[in-house]
């Protein structure tokens, strides 16, 4: 985007002092907000939070050091937007893992601060038969929308997930709570369908589960960073659960070797069983809504 198109964007959206349109990593265009009580960072690539921080707290999204900010690949961290597929495209190896949505450029349809002080910025693309509106509210909390309408004269099926990725102060002494009891897919172990135990997700090895018809809100339990991270849902019955562990994140380009340890992916998902199906003209959002207790 150019200068120009920039400053055009901030002579529409901006609010002095709380939320401007800047240059990011390798130019990409995002909104950099400061609220009252806290601040974030929302690209217009993939419509990506990349940062949010509460006042009085430690950067709460994780970001790799290592992410790729260019116009075909996704960010690495942060909330990517995964949709209309989660993970490999069933019908398509050729396709981009996790869909298209991440790696679009989204337009920017409203930014303001409400009465307690949050910016909310909103933004949208179309997709094949969707149309898709995303809310970002900024303060003590962070709530993340995603609206889909299913504009076609036909029934669509989607997934989605806001693939959130949590900065933990070592995941081998972390662990996640709230998945008790519930069903999950071991991506680790063939797919194998499991039950949680009753205690939490610990990490002691590459973690990849997709907990399946939970409605419950999940707390990432950080003992060295003396914090706790709540990510609570609505619109979504499943969770996703992972950390790449050594050897998968030494696989990945745009992911630290060394990285892994300070990382937690909570995911607020609709995906396998829980997949949404639409009828023509009808609409589903997604919710997931972040915050921070000390501990
Ligand atoms: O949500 C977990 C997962 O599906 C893992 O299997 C891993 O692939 C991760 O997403 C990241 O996917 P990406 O395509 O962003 O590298």
């Amino acid at each position: 985007m150019s200068d120009g198109e920039v400053e055009q964007l901030n002579r529409r959206w901006a609010i002095d002092g709380q939320a401007r349109f800047e240059p990011g990593g390798g130019g990409l265009t995002r909104l950099a907000i400061h609220a009252a009580q806290a601040t974030a960072h929302v690209y217009l690539h993939g419509a990506h939070v990349t940062a949010w921080q509460p006042t009085d707290h430690a950067p709460v999204l994780w970001l790799s050091s290592a992410s790729r900010f260019e116009a075909s690949k996704p960010i690495r961290g942060g909330v990517p937007i995964c949709f209309p597929w989660f993970g490999p495209k069933p019908d398509d190896p050729d396709a981009p893992a996790h869909g298209l949505a991440r790696t679009r450029t989204w337009n920017v349809s409203g930014v303001h601060v409400t009465a307690d002080d949050e910016v909310v910025a909103t933004f949208e693309t179309r997709l094949q038969a969707f149309i898709l509106t995303y809310t970002v509210t900024v303060g003590r909390t962070l709530t993340m929308s995603l609206h889909v309408l299913n504009e076609s004269p036909h029934p669509q099926r989607f997934e989605a997930a806001l693939h959130t990725y949590l900065t933990v102060g070592d995941i081998r002494q972390a662990r996640v709570t709230g998945l008790e009891g519930t069903t999950f897919i071991d991506k680790v172990d063939g797919g194998r369908r499991k039950t949680q135990p009753n205690e939490p997700v610990l990490f002691t090895q590459e973690t990849d589960r997709v907990y399946l018809d939970t409605d419950s809100a999940c707390v990432l339990h950080d003992p060295v960073l003396l914090r706790r991270i709540v990510v609570d849902k609505s619109g979504s019955r499943s969770t996703v659960v992972w950390n790449p562990w050594i050897a998968k994140a030494a696989r990945m380009d745009d992911f630290g070797d060394h990285e892994w340890p300070g990382m937690c992916c909570i995911e607020t998902a609709c995906v396998a069983d829980n997949a949404v199906h639409l009828s023509p003209g009808a609409d589903h959002a997604v919710n997931a809504v972040l915050s921070v207790q000390r501990s």
